[in-house]
């Protein structure tokens, strides 16, 4: 087993004096996930380790003010779109609260936050990554500008991605570009269940500008919250092999991106994307989070792969869109494929294109 970072540190706090007045800002960017986190244990530990893409185009942008509070823990202000959010405020206080004793700093100060997404709402995209790894990353900002540690990249990084972890497990990914995986991993060093780990180097080139277009299904699409997702695991009949099964589809899937074997790439990814959802219609209580639509994609997305060779595939988050993914080279044939057979499955928002990114950047 890794060893848990200790990160608990006292000193990381202002004098009574001193305690600073600013603004800082980030963008953090979703992930896809190719081998699925989807059971967890006590906290935000995974029962299987998972592997993504970073996303790109879809991201979170947050700016966060801060200055002196009074009242000896944190307090806040949180606008989502403009608007105050009651329900991410409350969340993000607890989340915050949760850390004093990672961050004392965060009870000497009163924060306004002020965040957006530049993908819907609605649209089933991951947002509790980009928004969890986005306040990881303002924290050990705030850490390393005014206690002068976290220096070095790599421990800055890790100890966001740390954070990000226990405000959502998918988002420990996020804080990494390319190719990332969070779980302690087989014959993988540096993998590790308490943050992710990226593998861009282990990683044949076809797959570092690999691209995602994610077509929305559904509008008002209703997923199952994390919470009663990862819980329904707790008691699913098929929950032992299951994580069996991820470690060695991981192992697998890893071996053919360092070899560039999409074939073996799009076996393994697929039949995740039905195992997630497999496992949620095999839980008590069921559910069905595909629509029509989303088979109609699959059924085409099948055909068009057997008929033109290209290495189309799909992959399926907790909803109903679905996330095509293929190189970058083929491109074109793929946008006509989607206007050809595609659309007209299609909810009014229509489709993001999105690709691999370079993960969370500095705005402020
Ligand atoms: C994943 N998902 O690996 C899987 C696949 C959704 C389907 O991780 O409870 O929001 O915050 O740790 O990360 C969604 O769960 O869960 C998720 P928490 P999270 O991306």
């Amino acid at each position: 087993m890794n060893v848990e970072p200790h990160y608990q540190n006292i000193d990381l706090k202002f004098a009574d004096t001193e305690i600073p007045s600013g603004k800082t800002g980030w963008r953090s960017p979703s992930n896809i996930a190719l081998v699925k986190y989807w059971g967890k244990k006590p906290v935000q530990i995974p029962q299987n380790p998972s592997i993504s893409f970073t996303l790109s185009n879809s991201y979170s942008e947050t700016e966060v003010s801060y200055s002196p509070a009074s009242s000896g823990k944190p307090e806040m202000e949180f606008y989502f779109d403009g608007q105050r959010n009651p329900a991410f405020e409350e969340k993000t206080a607890k989340f915050f609260q949760s850390l004093s004793a990672i961050f004392p700093f965060v009870n000497q100060l009163r924060f306004v936050i002020r965040s957006k997404n530049t993908f819907p709402h609605s649209a089933g995209i991951a947002s509790s990554a980009s928004g969890m790894s986005v306040l990881a990353m303002v924290l050990c900002d705030m850490e390393r500008q005014f206690f002068g540690t976290l220096q070095n990249d790599e421990d800055f990084r890790r100890k966001a991605s740390y954070m990000a972890r226990l405000g959502s497990g998918s988002a420990s990914r996020s804080v990494y570009g390319g190719v990332v995986i969070w779980g302690e991993t087989k014959n993988e060093p540096g993998t590790s269940d308490f943050y992710g780990f990226p593998v861009n180097d282990r990683i044949h080139e076809i797959f570092s500008d690999y691209q995602d277009t994610i077509l929305l299904v559904d509008a008002g699409e209703k997923k199952v919250s994390s919470r009663v997702g990862h819980g329904l695991m707790n008691s699913n009949p098929y929950a032992g092999e299951r994580f069996k099964q991820a470690h060695e589809n991981l192992s697998e899937l890893l071996q053919a991106m360092r070899d560039g074997d999409t074939t073996t790439f799009i076996r393994i990814t697929e039949s995740e994307a039905l195992t997630l959802h497999a496992m949620m219609m095999t839980s008590q209580p069921y559910f069905l989070l595909m629509k029509p639509n989303t088979l109609q994609i699959i059924q085409r997305i099948f055909a068009f792969r057997e008929k033109t060779g290209l290495p189309v595939s799909f992959t399926l988050d907790a909803g109903p869109n679905v996330h095509m993914l293929y190189p970058a080279a083929i491109k074109v044939e793929v946008k006509q494929f989607i206007e050809d057979e595609l659309v007209s499955f299609l909810s009014p928002l229509g489709f993001i294109d999105d690709e691999v990114g370079k993960g969370p950047e500095k705005i402020l």
